[in-house]
Formats: C-alpha cells, structure tokens, sequence
C-alpha cells in the first residue's frame, strides 16, 4: 500500500495561473473598451463616409446614420416627451437629445464587447442590430436614396473587423492586456476624429458658409416705418428688436441645414394654373419690403421666452402667388423645408394685405443659417409651427382637407393664429426690489392686430393701466411700462393686454398644446 500518492511531476503541462474567475475570458472592462472601440469606428468611419455623401452632393438624404436615427427620433417623439423636453431643457433640447444619444451608443458598444467575452457572435449580432436601425432610420429620412446606406453599411462591417480582432488577440493573452493598448487607443480616437470631420461634412459648412458670406442683403424698394419710441428707457425689458444672435431658435433639425444660396431654388406646385420656379439669382432683382415682424412658437409658455422681433427684408409672398395663380377651392398653403419638414398656412393669410413674406434677410444680415438661410417665410399674426418655414424649397398649394403640416398630426391645430398676450420683463420673478417707485415693464403682443392697452394688477386689486411704447407696426410687439408705487412686503402682480379691437386677452389659463398657451403672467416679487 502506497503511503503517499503524488501526481507525477510533469512541468511541461502544468496549465497557466487559473485566472480569477476561473476562465480564460480576461477582465469584463478591457471587454467592454474594446466594444467601445469597435463602436467608435463603426459610427466615426459612417459618419465620415456619410458626411463625404452630403458634402459632395452623392445624396439629397441623411446618409450619415447619426443625423437619421437623431432626425427620425425627433420625428417620432410623442407630443408629450417633446413637452417634457421643451419643459426641460428649453431651446437645448437637441444638445439633450446629442448626449441621450452619445449615452446609448456609448452602452450599446460596451454591451457588445462584453457579449463578444462570452460569445464573439453574440457581440457581433449586437452590431448588426445596432446597424439595421441605423440603416432603417436612413431610408426613412426624405429624399433618401438607395445609396444612402452604404456608409452605415460599410461601419458596420469595420466594427465587426475590429470587434473580431481585438477579442482573438485577448483570447492569446487574456489577463496580460492593459487598458489601453497603443491599437485601441488609435482606433477609439480615429472613430472620433471621423464622427467630428463626417458632422462638419454634413453640415456642408464649408460650402454654403461661402455662399452667405457672398450673399449681398438686398436693399430694400419699401423700407420699414421708423421704431421712434418703440425702445422703452427701462433697464431689463426686451430689446424692442432682438438681435440675431440672442433670437429664440425652435426647429426640428438636429443638423442646422446649411445651404448654397446658388443651388437653392423654390417651387410653387399643386393646385395652380402655372407651376413656377424662383431661384436666387431671380428673387434677389425683386423689389424687396423691410418689415419689422414678431415671431412667436406656439410652445411658448405664459411668460415664456419663445417670441421674439426682427426686421425682415423680403419679398411679399403674394406676388410669386399671384404668378401661379391659385385656382378655386384650394385654401391651403403646404410650405416644406429642405430636410422634409411642413408648414400648413391659410391660403388667404398669404395673399391678403399683410406683408407675408419670402424673408432673405434678419436685421440687416442674411438669414444666420438657425434662422433659414437663405430664404424662410415670415407670416404676421401666425405662430411659427404653421407658416414660418425655414430653408423652404416648395409651396404647394392644397387644401386643410387633403394635407397636414408637420405638427397637426403630432396632436397640434392645424390653424394656429397668435393669441393676444403680455409679459413681465422686469421686475424678475422673485426677485427683491427697493420700496418706491419701481418700473414695471414688458412686452405685449397681439400680431396683425396691435396692442390698445395693457393693464397691471398689484395683489389682486384693481387694474391699472400701464403707459404703452410707440408702436410702429400691428405686426410687432408692443413695449409697456407701470410705475408702481412699491410698499414693503410680498406682492404679486399680474398683466393683461387688449388687442386693436378691445378683446382682453384670454384670462383662462391653458397649456400651449393644441394652439397655444393662454392667461396672465403674474411674479412675486418682494419689496424690501
Ligand atoms: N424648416 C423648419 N422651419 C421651421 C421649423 C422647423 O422645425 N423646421 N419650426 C417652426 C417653428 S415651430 C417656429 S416657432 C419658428 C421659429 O423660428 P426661429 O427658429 O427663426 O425663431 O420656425 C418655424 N420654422
Ligand atoms: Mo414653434
């Protein structure tokens, strides 16, 4: 009988150190990095390509997979999570939106790499579900063509490759890999550097940056009236015209478009005698009107900042009308944009008196490329969502019983006339005042009608009214202000408008959806 027992000494097959867990998978985190690298070339060599396809005009579409899962996302957003994210995150809804989007790659990439630890397919399967959305959310962009796929196509497919390696060199030498090896490190940054060069590609920055520095404003045959007295003396209430760069930018690109004033032309389709199509070389001979115009969204809250004046330079909408000639029974206006998005307009508010117009300039500058450039519409008296097109391209005429603007079907009226309003500018809500005569002060507006009075209210008590700025044009907003005899203490005060007519301004409060927000906007302030 053996008293010992010794398995025989046999260096040579003595298995490796037993990792960790007992595998030979290597850490879950080098896993998930190099999920994250595959990912990152993956979107970067897309975007690129994609970017290349825009910038060189291979295609009219969103080939660049970022930009069409971003715009098809906003397309789809319920009325509800698009309130939440006006509500929240204000006019930095799509900064929210970028880095929801960084956030999910950035999971679905690392997810990948850590499926691949277990089973390359499984990681590899992730990528090619990531890619098929990706692709479908392509084709489903406007204008897109067949070819527009190919760049998240060939992504994918380089985040395979580098998936595949990466994984076959860990299984070499699972635990002996650091973090940050020289190949990851070049792949990660080059998927950056190509999701930066593919966005500015997409942009068509270059180009188009060219043509509006080029762009001449073209002076004006029928100037704007004189804005003598429209300013109040009163520190902190709106500029009566709001300069370009502090201007309120609501739209549901997600890349600014960025056009070619030269390759830029507009069609005039649908129900008309005549189909006509203006270029720019054309519409900039026209003799060209100046008005001043406030511009209001109709998300904006009682209160809210989503208003704002300018001086447009253009040329009435009316006229190139009048050359088309609507025929009988259309009523409708279907204004689109160069990315697909659609404006309903009442025929009638673009042919009668008002100066409707096809705007090439904002305060004396081509239009910023936020606000259109280079040629929008400016409609007095309606909120934006259903006149205001920015980078428009095609007015077809219809009917209210054949089409819908964008918003309609996303649970908007599809008529939205501006509702008579007032704002507090100063005293801030909540702020702390010094007793004695304190300028309270703000905006009213009432567009295509104008503003008759506006009356403050201090605790309840009776209405006063305030002293109102000149008010050059009914198609801007009006300056008010209330010297208010201020006591100690907490006070409320509340304001009222009355437009042209005498009609006060709705007192019910709403919410903006489905045609705008209504009643007063009352602050707190206290008075020390
Ligand atoms: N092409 C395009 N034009 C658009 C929109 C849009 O989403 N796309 N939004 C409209 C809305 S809802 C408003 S309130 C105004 C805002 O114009 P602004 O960004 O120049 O202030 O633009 C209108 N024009
Ligand atoms: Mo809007």
């Amino acid at each position: 009988m053996a008293t010992t027992t010794s398995a025989p000494q046999t260096p040579d097959t003595t298995p490796p150190p037993t990792p960790r867990d007992g595998d030979a998978r290597g850490h879950w985190w080098v896993a998930a990095l190099d999920g994250l690298v595959a990912g990152a070339v993956a979107v970067g060599l897309a975007s690129l390509l994609g970017g290349v396809m825009t910038w060189s005009g291979l295609s009219q579409g969103t080939p660049s997979p970022l930009s069409a899962l971003a715009g098809a996302f906003i397309d789809r957003t319920p009325p509800w999570l698009k309130n939440l994210a006006v509500s929240t995150f204000g006019t930095h809804d799509k900064t929210a939106l970028l880095v929801g989007m960084v956030v999910v790659l950035v999971l679905v990439s690392a997810a990948a790499g850590v499926l691949a630890r277990r089973a390359l397919t499984a990681g590899l399967v992730l990528l090619v579900v990531g890619g098929v959305l990706a692709a479908g959310a392509v084709v489903s962009r406007p204008d897109s063509g067949g070819a527009d796929v190919v760049p998240t196509f060939v992504g994918v497919l380089a985040g395979i490759v580098v998936l595949r390696s990466l994984v076959t060199t860990r299984r070499r030498d699972p635990w002996g890999t650091s973090g940050l090896t020289r190949r990851r490190v070049l792949l990660g940054a080059g998927g950056l550097l190509g999701v930066l060069l593919g966005s500015r590609l997409d942009s068509g920055v270059g180009s188009a940056s060219a043509s509006r520095a080029a762009t001449p404003v073209p002076k004006a045959a029928d100037p704007a009236p004189a804005v003598t007295g429209a300013q109040l003396d009163v520190p902190g209430v709106s500029p009566y015209v709001v300069p370009n760069g502090d201007f309120y930018r609501i739209d549901t690109a997600f890349v600014v478009p960025h056009l070619d004033a030269s390759s830029w032309s507009l069609k005039v389709t649908g129900e008309v005698e005549q189909e006509v199509s203006l270029d720019w070389a054309t519409l900039a001979q026209k003799p060209m009107v100046d008005r001043y115009i406030t511009l209001t969204c109709v998300s904006n809250e009682v209160g809210g900042d989503l208003v704002g004046n300018a001086r447009w330079t253009g040329w009435p909408v009316r006229e190139l009308l009048a050359m088309a000639r609507p025929k009988d029974g259309a009523d409708m206006v279907l204004s689109t944009s160069s990315d697909g998005w659609t404006a309903g307009t009442p025929l009638t508010a673009l042919t009668d008196e008002r100066d409707a117009l096809l705007a090439v300039a904002m305060n004396g500058e081509p239009l910023p490329f936020e606000h259109g450039f280079p040629v929008r519409l400016v409609v007095p008296g309606l909120y934006g969502y259903v006149s205001a097109t920015k980078w428009v391209t095609e007015l077809k005429v219809t009917r209210f019983s054949q089409d819908e603007g964008y918003w309609t079907p996303r649970g908007w009226s599809a008529k939205g006339p501006i509702k008579t309003a007032s704002r507090i500018d100063v005293p801030q809500d909540g702020t702390r005042v010094s007793a004695g005569t304190v300028a309270v002060a703000g905006v009213a507006w009432a567009q295509h009608r104008g503003i008759s009075k506006v009356e403050l209210q201090v605790d309840g008590g009776d209405w006063r009214a305030a002293r109102l700025a000149a008010e050059p044009t009914v198609d801007a907003w009006r300056q008010w202000v209330y010297e208010w005899p201020a006591t100690s203490g907490q006070h409320t005060l509340a304001v009222r408008a009355y437009d042209a007519a005498g009609q006060p301004q709705p007192a019910t409060p709403a919410p903006p959806d489905p045609d705008g927000a209504q009643g007063y906007h009352s602050i707190q302030v206290t008075v020390a």
